[in-house]
């Protein structure tokens, strides 16, 4: 197994799952040279990461990648049966994450990184909302979640899920950029996901985050 992959971005979604998993694979560092090549255009049609290829399987989209995993290694107990009741809450903040809680996230970084190459995000794509207005909306976003984990560690069933890992790595970019100030039961649960060996190993540059 191959996950393409670049430090402190998405990849490190995938990657920490992986590692939670114990399953070996090979990391494979993207350069910027490698993602414009036609080769890699074959992988990613964005030139993006990351990218997992399994044998005859190739995949992008770290929310995907993840699901992909924890259904593959469904043993593991990283995603609940299919049978299972809890398997629609598991999509639910699978796709809250991917589609509601990194929205905000992702403008409030067009200001604080504004600096970012037109490939990477398009000049029309940025500034879409003030900085305080991304804040705004981030919090609101976060209520639902703040909700569900007053009471509970993990977001479904109270077991760690890959639905962890895909909002843990959401709420890992917010708070290295700076949008998590406040006290706050999604606080104490990244600070929880932030302690566990496989994120450590997955993205090396934690201690710089927790000092935020
Ligand atoms: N929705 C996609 C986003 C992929 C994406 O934007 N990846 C960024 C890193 S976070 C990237 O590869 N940027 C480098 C580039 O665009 O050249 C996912 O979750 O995988």
């Amino acid at each position: 197994m191959k996950l393409y992959h670049i430090p402190s971005t998405r990849s490190v979604r995938p990657q920490w799952l992986l590692e939670e998993m114990e399953i070996s694979y090979d990391l494979i560092r993207v350069t910027r040279e490698m993602s414009l090549s036609s080769e890699y255009i074959n992988l990613h049609p964005q030139g993006k990461v990351p990218v997992l290829v399994d044998e005859d399987i190739t995949i992008f989209e770290s929310g995907a990648i993840c699901t992909y995993l924890a259904d593959k290694y469904l043993d593991q107990g990283f995603a609940p049966k299919l049978e299972s009741p809890a398997r629609a809450y598991y999509y639910q903040w699978l796709f809250y994450a991917a589609l509601t809680l990194e929205a905000p996230v992702e403008q409030y970084m067009f200001h604080v990184l504004p600096d970012l190459p037109e490939q990477v995000i398009p000049t029309q794509a940025k500034v879409r909302v003030t900085p305080e207005e991304a804040q705004q909306w981030f919090l609101k976003v976060c209520k639902p979640l703040n909700k569900r984990l007053e009471n509970q560690h993990y977001l479904v069933g109270n077991r760690f899920s890959a639905a962890d890992v895909v909002t843990g790595g959401v709420l890992l970019w917010a708070l290295k950029l700076g949008m998590m100030k406040q006290e706050c039961p999604v606080k104490e649960y990244l600070t929880r996901l932030m302690e566990r060996p496989a994120l450590k190993k997955a993205a090396g540059d934690l201690h710089q985050m927790e000092s935020l």
